[in-house]
């Protein structure tokens, strides 16, 4: 009998990605697989989330005062417990837990790595049955093996990730996680329970004819943000366009089209939210350093969203990010 060797799980995708590095201890490798079984138990109460009562809300607000929904609670206790029985993470960070939560046993402290997750990012749209994702990123640690992480370890530049990603649960449930080594996203095959290789290679489209923002704030937003949006209104075929506004409220179902398709996803600040509503280490990081290792960029409307320097866990930035040319006509915008 042939065996299919053309379909590649994510296990052994990354068990080849680690055999290509002799020195690899595989903890990162072991940590990608940890988060690909998390998030296939997440996949399940997500697709049935319409069935049964983890509809509604929790009865609490997270950190950020948000209505907390049944399923962010379940997704973070998914990612949190194989993590915390893994060999891989000596702690993690969640915008749906007010602090970092450090596992400090004898194992935990002497892995390498740390994560921070946005576990069930979109949430709001769960009840109406929009696509909503998970976002995580994994630095190493800085501070001493052996002994319990500390906040330093998560308090990093975005430009000294190791591996970053997303679970986008949809019309399929994807995992796509970028290292320095490239982009590359996984579809939960359902008739072996494993995500395959799909999307080898992601490279971001150098343009694209998609603009993301939500345009219930233009009056808020500065005049250069402004003057960017009419320019894409403006947009025909003689000049690259004509563009289309495409904006679902969920930042991994929106960056993954303009990831795949070509575009720019912009949440800038506002008046009233002159930071944005979108949080640095676990929204924005992890999408910069995806976006830029496919060829695309990522900025706070000054700076790389990759230099931007940590000071607390759930910091907000704006965000604009996509293709490279339409980063950088927008970035030219005065
Ligand atoms: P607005 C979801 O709550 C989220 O954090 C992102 O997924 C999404 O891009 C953004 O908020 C949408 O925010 O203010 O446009 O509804």
């Amino acid at each position: 009998m042939l065996i299919n060797r053309k379909i590649q799980t994510l296990d052994e995708f990354t068990i080849q990605q680690m055999r290509d590095f002799p020195n690899a201890t595989g903890e990162l490798s072991g940590l990608l697989r940890d988060i690909g079984l998390a998030a296939k138990r997440v996949h399940v109460e997500v697709n049935k989330a319409g069935l049964v009562d983890i509809l509604g809300d929790y009865g609490t607000t997270n950190v950020q005062g948000e209505e907390v929904k049944k399923l962010d609670i379940f997704a973070n206790n998914q990612f949190m417990g194989v993590l915390r029985h893994g060999i891989s993470c000596a702690g993690i960070g969640s915008e749906e837990m007010d602090d970092i939560v450090v596992f400090d046993d004898a194992v935990s402290n002497q892995s390498k790595y740390v994560c921070l997750f946005d576990p069930l990012d979109g949430s709001a749209n769960i009840d109406v049955n929009v696509s909503i994702g998970t976002i995580f990123s994994v630095f190493r640690r800085v501070s001493e093996l052996g002994k319990p992480a500390t906040k330093a370890d998560f308090l990093q530049q975005g430009i000294k990730q190791v591996a970053a990603g997303y679970i986008i649960y949809g019309s399929s449930t994807m995992m796509v996680y970028a290292t320095r080594r490239g982009v590359n996203g996984f579809t939960l095959d359902q008739s072996i329970g494993e995500f395959t290789l799909s999307h080898p290679d992601i490279k971001c489209p150098e343009t694209g004819r998609i603009y993301s923002v939500n345009h219930g704030n233009y009056f808020q937003y500065e005049e250069k943000v402004q003057k960017y949006i009419n320019t894409c209104q403006l947009k025909t075929k003689d000049n690259g366009g004509p563009y289309t506004q495409r904006y679902i409220g969920s930042m991994v179902a929106d960056v993954h089209r303009n990831l795949i398709k070509g575009g720019i996803f912009m949440y800038p600040g506002t008046t009233d939210k002159p930071k944005g509503k979108l949080r640095l280490l676990y929204e924005c990081n992890p999408f910069a350093f995806i976006v830029e290792i496919a060829g695309g960029k990522a900025t706070n409307g000054n700076i790389r969203i990759l230099e931007v320097e940590a000071t607390e866990i759930h910091q907000r930035t704006p965000m604009f990010i996509g293709s490279k040319l339409m980063m950088e006509e927008f970035e030219n915008t005065i």
